[in-house]
C-alpha cells in the first residue's frame, strides 16, 4: 500500500490550521494535523521541503517504522517543529490504516476502555461573578467538568479569559499583544473563586484550572493548598516545566492534584515528572507529541506511575487531532479527562467530522480511520493570515515565564 501523493494544507477559518494530506496507491487517503500555534509556516516547510520526499513510495501500513525512520533518521530529534510534522505523518498513517480496515481508529488501538470520553470546558469571565455565571452556563449545557478563568482585579488582562464567545480564540492576527502579568493580585484572588464556585453551584460539578505557567514552585503551593476543601479538578501548568525536579517542591504544598504538558513534545519532557510521580495528569496531545504512535508510549510509561492522560483540546489543535485525541482517549486504560473548546462554524465546515458532545462526554464516532475529513475548496477560501499567541511580561518589563 505505496503512498504516491503527500500534500500541505494551510488554511485560516478564523485562526490558521495546517493539514497533512497523504494519498496512497488504493486511493485512500489520511489526514494529520500539523499545527503549531504562531509557528505554522515552520512546520509546513519542514513538511513539504523534508518529510514530503521521503514519504512518497514509502508502505503506508509501516506505521512505527516510520515513526522511527523520520525521528532516528533525520538525526536532529525531538523539539516542537519536528515533532509536530511527526505527528502529522503518523496521524494521517492511523487514518489510513483505518480505513484499509473499514475500522474506527480507537479499535485498532485496542478498542474502547469506556463508553465515552469525559471532557472540560471552558468557562471565562471578566470577573469574579461572571466566571460565576460561565461556570453555570457550562453546567446548563451538560457539562461534568468546567475550567474557570477569571479576569483579576489589579491585572488589566488576564491570558486564558475569553472574550464572551463561546469559542474564543488564543492567537491574535497580526503582530503579537503584549500583555502585563503581577503575581501578588492574582495568589490574593484565586482562593476566593474557587470558595464561591462552590457555593453557587455546590460539590458535584469537577472543577479546574489553568495557572499558564506563570508561578514558581513555591508560589504554586498557595493556589493549590487553598482550595484544597473545595476539591479542584486539577490545576494545570502552575510553572513551566523545562525544570522537571521544580514540581517536588509544589507537591511538598498541596494534595492538588497537578497537570502539566500542553508544550511538551517528546516523552523525554515528562519522564521524570512520570516516574516521580510529581504530576497527575499528562496534557500532551497528538499533534504536539508525534502523534498517536508516541502519545501512547507516554501514556503507557504513565500507567506505570497512576499518572493519567489529560490532553490539550484548545482551538488551535484542529478537528483533526481532536479526532485523533479521542480515539487514543477512548481507547487507553490510564485515560483522566480531554479538554474541548469547540471550534467556531467556519472551521467544522472546512473540517467535517464524525466526533460528537452530549451530556459532558465525547465520542469520536464510529467511521473508518479517524472520521474527519477536509473540504480543500472551502480550504482554500481561508488562506493563512499571520497571527501570535500574546507575549507575557511582569509590571517592570522583564519577560515573564522564568
Ligand atoms: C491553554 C491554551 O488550552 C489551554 O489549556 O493553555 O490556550 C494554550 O495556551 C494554547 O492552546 C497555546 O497554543
Ligand atoms: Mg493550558
Amino acid at each position: 500500500m505505496k503512498i504516491v501523493d503527500a500534500r500541505v494544507i494551510v488554511c485560516s477559518p478564523g485562526r490558521n490550521f495546517v493539514t497533512l494530506k497523504l494519498t496512497t496507491e488504493d486511493g485512500l487517503h489520511g489526514l494529520g494535523d500539523a499545527t503549531l500555534n504562531g509557528r505554522e509556516l515552520a512546520v509546513a516547510a519542514y513538511l513539504t521541503e523534508h518529510v514530503v520526499p521521503l514519504l512518497i513510495g514509502r508502505d503506508a501500513r509501516r506505521i512505527e517504522d516510520t515513526w522511527q525512520y523520520l525521528y532516528k533518521g533525520a538525526y536532529w530529534r525531538r523539539g516542537p517543529v519536528t515533532m509536530t510534522a511527526i505527528a502529522a505523518v503518523d496521524t494521517a498513517l492511523w487514518d489510513i490504516l483505518g480505513k484499509a480496515a473499514d475500522l474506527p481508529v480507537y479499535r485498532l488501538l485496542g478498542g474502547a476502555s469506556r463508553e465515552a470520553v469525559l471532557v472540560y470546558g471552558h468557562a471565562n469571565g471578566k470577573d469574579l461573578e461572571d466566571t460565576v455565571r460561565a461556570v453555570g452556563t457550562y453546567a446548563a449545557m451538560g457539562y461534568k467538568a468546567i475550567r474557570a478563568q477569571s479576569g483579576i482585579p489589579g491585572i488589566a488582562s488576564t491570558y486564558g479569559v475569553g472574550k464572551g464567545s463561546m469559542s474564543y480564540e488564543p492567537a491574535e492576527r497580526g503582530l503579537p499583544p503584549e500583555s502585563v502579568w503581577s503575581t501578588e493580585p492574582y495568589l490574593d484572588f484565586v482562593p476566593s473563586l474557587f470558595t464561591r464556585l462552590r457555593q453557587e453551584h455546590g460539590p458535584e460539578l469537577h472543577l479546574l484550572h489553568d495557572v499558564h505557567h506563570r508561578l514558581t514552585p513555591i508560589e504554586a503551593g498557595r493556589p493549590g493548598r487553598a482550595p484544597e476543601p473545595h476539591r479542584l479538578f486539577r490545576m494545570e501548568d502552575p510553572v513551566p516545566a523545562e525544570l522537571q525536579e521544580g514540581f517536588r517542591l509544589i507537591r511538598r504544598h498541596t494534595t492538588t492534584p497537578i497537570a502539566v504538558g500542553e508544550v511538551f513534545n517528546s516523552i523525554h519532557d515528562c519522564q521524570q515528572l512520570i516516574q516521580e510521580q510529581l504530576i497527575d495528569y499528562v496534557r500532551s496531545t497528538v499533534v504536539h507529541a508525534g502523534g498517536i504512535t508516541h502519545l501512547r508510549k507516554i501514556a503507557h510509561l504513565a500507567e506505570l506511575f497512576h499518572v493519567r492522560t489529560g490532553c490539550h483540546g484548545a482551538t488551535d489543535l484542529s478537528p483533526v487531532c481532536m479526532a485523533a485525541a479521542l480515539h487514543f482517549d477512548l481507547s487507553i486504560h490510564n485515560f483522566g479527562i480531554q479538554e474541548y473548546m469547540p471550534h467556531n462554524d467556519e472551521t467544522l465546515r472546512v473540517f467535517p467530522h464524525h466526533y460528537r458532545f452530549a451530556d459532558g462526554y465525547m465520542h469520536p464516532g464510529e467511521a473508518p480511520g479517524l472520521g474527519v475529513e477536509i473540504d480543500e475548496g472551502l480550504a482554500a477560501r481561508y488562506p493563512y493570515q499571520r497571527a501570535y499567541l500574546p507575549v507575557n511580561r511582569k509590571e517592570d518589563g522583564t519577560m515573564h515565564s522564568w
